[in-house]
């Protein structure tokens, strides 16, 4: 097999965030120097990416005065002609400064919630301007670290007040842009609201535009929640909700690690693609990564470069698993055909099915589902012994 390479149709983007992050952590100080936003569109078109993405102070530090942040827009729109690159995705950065200590949307302050809307407003505002069609929110300290702090149904409340004003925004200019919820279970805040993708779908569903409002889930937060990444980004899919991806490796229930995607948890990546592929998600494949401090600048660009390596490797690999002619006699086997099909006969009433007889229990109950050897196959192409 030979190593795949990452070409602008395969759609692969990044966050400014993620290939400029310093390397500071909780316990230590940045080990790489700031990166020069143009530097990072040059490098990344280099490398065969498609698109970037921001949150509004990765490109304008806090609090820059309307000629500086007009000059910065100016140089970053010409960084982006001169590199071809696309802007997909746009955010708004609710937890650096202190003032969002206690949240954005959330906060127990009104004048921060305040602050914050308009924030987020002049970012979409600059968004709509670049291109982006999809506003990524993610409530990073919109949470708590002790009970009595946060009433969790005032502050749902607040929130869905939140996205409901920021959805009339968005239809009132008449921008193309829908909403991405990003679920995170911890990390900063002790507990942070709306944790897992099922939490966020759920709350969705309240929303007055909810049509325009799905989920941006991110590998290595449903991983650091024990949950199955896979099975929560099929789910979304189902819903029509998966309107953005956040592809990282993570190694079980701890920090968030935000490894480059294919790392940490390779096998559940391998059904992350295969997932994205069965359920024909066609959005941009985005990379959410951190390089570890222990890099230097050229460290940054062998990640990003493995993030869309490991992604292509993966793709062939699921790929040439669903169209193995041994998997498909394992999965009709194990009865995937059969699950497909509806459990009632058409037309049929719970009265006819009530009256209907089957198969004894123990008839029911004798036969082995064949699973392992299904699951031995997805193994043994992915360690590369079977397939291309
Ligand atoms: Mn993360």
């Amino acid at each position: 097999m030979t190593i795949p390479t990452p070409q602008p149709s395969d759609k692969f983007s990044f966050g400014l965030w993620t290939v400029a992050y310093p390397g500071r952590d909780p316990f230590g100080e940045p080990t790489r120097a700031p990166m020069d936003p143009i530097y990072a569109l040059e490098r990344l078109a280099g490398l065969g990416a498609y698109g970037v993405n921001f949150h509004d102070d990765d490109l304008i530090p806090f609090g820059s005065d309307d000629s500086s942040r007009t000059a910065i827009i100016d140089r970053w729109k010409k960084g982006l002609a001169d590199t071809g690159l696309a802007v997909t995705t746009a955010t708004t950065n609710l937890f650096s400064h202190p003032l969002f200590k206690d949240g954005g949307f959330t906060s127990n302050d009104r004048e921060v919630r305040r602050f914050a809307l308009r924030k987020v407003m002049r970012n979409i505002d600059l968004a709509a301007e670049l291109g982006a069609k999809v506003y990524v929110c993610w409530g990073g300290r919109e949470g708590a670290e002790s009970g009595a702090a946060k009433d969790v149904a005032a502050a749902l409340d607040r929130y869905r007040e939140g996205f409901n004003l920021l959805g009339e925004f968005v239809h009132d200019k008449g921008y193309d842009i829908k909403f991405a919820i990003e679920p995170k279970p911890n990390e900063p805040r002790g507990d942070i609201l709306l944790p897992t993708i099922g939490h966020a779908l759920a709350f969705i569903e309240t929303l007055d535009r909810s049509e325009n409002v799905g989920v941006n889930p991110e590998i290595g937060h449903e991983e650091m929640a024990g949950l199955n990444a896979a099975h929560g980004y099929a789910q979304a899919m189902w819903q029509g909700k998966l309107f953005h991806i956040d592809l990282n490796g993570q190694s079980g229930p701890r920090y968030d690690q935000d490894f480059r995607f294919g790392a940490g948890n390779a096998r559940g990546a391998f059904w992350v693609v295969d997932a994205l592929l069965s359920g024909g998600y066609d959005g941009p494949v985005h990379f959410d990564f951190k390089t570890p401090r222990t890099e230097d600048d050229e460290g940054v660009w062998t990640a990003a470069a493995a993030c869309m390596t490991n992604y292509l490797i993966l793709r062939d690999k699921a790929i040439a698993f669903r169209a193995d002619p041994e998997v498909q006699a394992a999965l009709v086997a194990a009865k995937l055909p059969e699950l497909a099909k509806p459990t009632l006969n058409e037309g049929e009433s719970w009265s006819e099915l009530e009256a209907s007889t089957g198969p004894s229990p123990d008839e029911l109950a004798d036969y082995g589902a064949g699973f392992e050897h299904l699951d031995q196959l997805a193994l043994e192409h992915l360690y590369g012994v079977r397939g291309a």
